[in-house]
């Protein structure tokens, strides 16, 4: 399989010049999940797994192309703002590229999997007494006052790596979907998503678009709420995020394809989380739920009859944040080492001894 900047060139800006960087991303699964679909009352639901990638988000399809472009340039160094995600992403491709990597993360509220691998792909790790949003301004500033890159969204190139998701998704199913679900965060992937399959519809790849349904967590809902939160609160530390940098572009999004933007409740969200897990076997990070849990909430409300083919991306990888996931469980406590003991705990009646 061709890398992923290979495989898209005619659809990215990828040029006689451009370093064909790659770590093996894109080409992530698309899940068919009936039991999930029954659950939520949609006729046909596929899962676009992109915990798959390599560094365990959709992060990498955007960090490939920012990465190989800033290689073009003749770049040094990199540097971003992370709700954890990007962090790791950058830092990985920053490596393979052979360029320094700083990463500036809010203290307190990095899922433990994405601050191991910031770390251990040798980032420049900076941690700020502050928010996404408060990182995001410093390194704005920086990539004004020093020669460095800045690879959050805001560099184009991410958004448009981040597009081969949309023609991968074309690709499998042989035409669009009629709904894309996705959690909403800095809002650069719902960017991404329209730009793709805008471009996929304009030169005749698919005969329709997808209507866009993104999801924001109730704490950090700015864009449905219209205006910035100061202090952005969920348990999906992803999607944290009070002052997204692609706003206005997420709104177009919205309103273009004649979707949606609404909230879930972190409730609403750990449930879809575990249901994810529990009935189909794909195990994402919290924010990545908020696609589900918002399909569930509009299904349910009758605000959508749940007929046609839906798409729900599943942004990150379930151990990117183990500590979340066990502290929904009771913690099984240490039983005595025999057969019989365990049989009993299982509820189960004790076997006749084989001699
Ligand atoms: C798992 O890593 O913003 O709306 O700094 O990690 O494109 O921001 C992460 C965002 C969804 C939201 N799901 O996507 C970061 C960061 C996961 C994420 C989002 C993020 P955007």
């Amino acid at each position: 399989m061709p890398s992923l900047l290979e495989r898209y060139r005619d659809f990215l800006p990828v040029t006689a010049q451009t370093p064909l960087l790659t770590l093996n991303e894109g080409n992530t699964p698309l899940i068919h999940v009936p039991r999930l679909a029954n659950a939520l009352g949609v006729d046909e639901l596929w899962l676009k797994f992109e915990g798959m990638n390599p560094t365990g988000s959709f992060k990498d399809r955007g960090m490939v192309m920012a990465m190989a472009k800033a290689l073009e340039a003749g770049a040094q160094s990199v540097v971003c703002a992370s709700t954890g995600n990007t962090s790791a992403s950058a830092a990985a491709y920053a490596t393979r590229a052979g360029l320094e990597a700083v990463v500036i993360v809010p203290s307190g509220k990095i899922a433990l999997g994405k601050l191991a691998q910031a770390l251990m792909y040798g980032a420049k790790l900076v941690v700020i007494d502050g928010s996404f949003d408060d990182a995001l301004n410093i390194v704005r500033e920086m990539g004004q006052a020093h020669p460095i890159t800045v690879v959050n969204s805001v560099n184009p190139y991410r958004i448009e790596g981040q597009t081969t998701a949309a023609y991968e998704i074309c690709d499998t199913l042989g035409g669009a979907p009629d709904y894309l679900a996705l959690p909403v965060g800095n809002a650069g992937n719902i960017t991404a998503y329209w730009r793709g399959f805008t471009r996929y519809f304009e030169r005749g790849h698919i005969a329709s678009r997808p209507k866009l349904l993104g999801f924001q967590a109730e704490g950090a809902a700015p864009i449905v709420y219209g205006q910035p939160v100061c202090h952005p609160e969920t348990v999906a530390t992803a999607i944290r995020i009070g002052n997204p940098a692609s706003w206005s572009y997420a709104v177009a999004a919205r309103d273009e394809s004649g979707g949606l933007i609404d909230s879930v409740t972190d409730d609403e969200i750990l449930a879809a989380w575990r249901d994810m897990a529990r009935l189909e076997g794909v195990f994402c990070e919290p924010a990545s739920a908020a696609g589900i849990a918002g399909l569930r909430k509009l299904v349910g409300a009758g605000r959508n009859d749940g007929k046609g083919r839906f798409v729900a991306v599943v942004t990150g990888h379930g151990l990117k944040d183990p500590e979340l996931a066990v502290k929904q469980f009771a913690a099984p406590e240490p039983v005595a080492a025999d057969l019989g003991t365990v049989e009993a705990l299982l509820g189960w009646e004790a076997s006749v001894a084989v001699h």
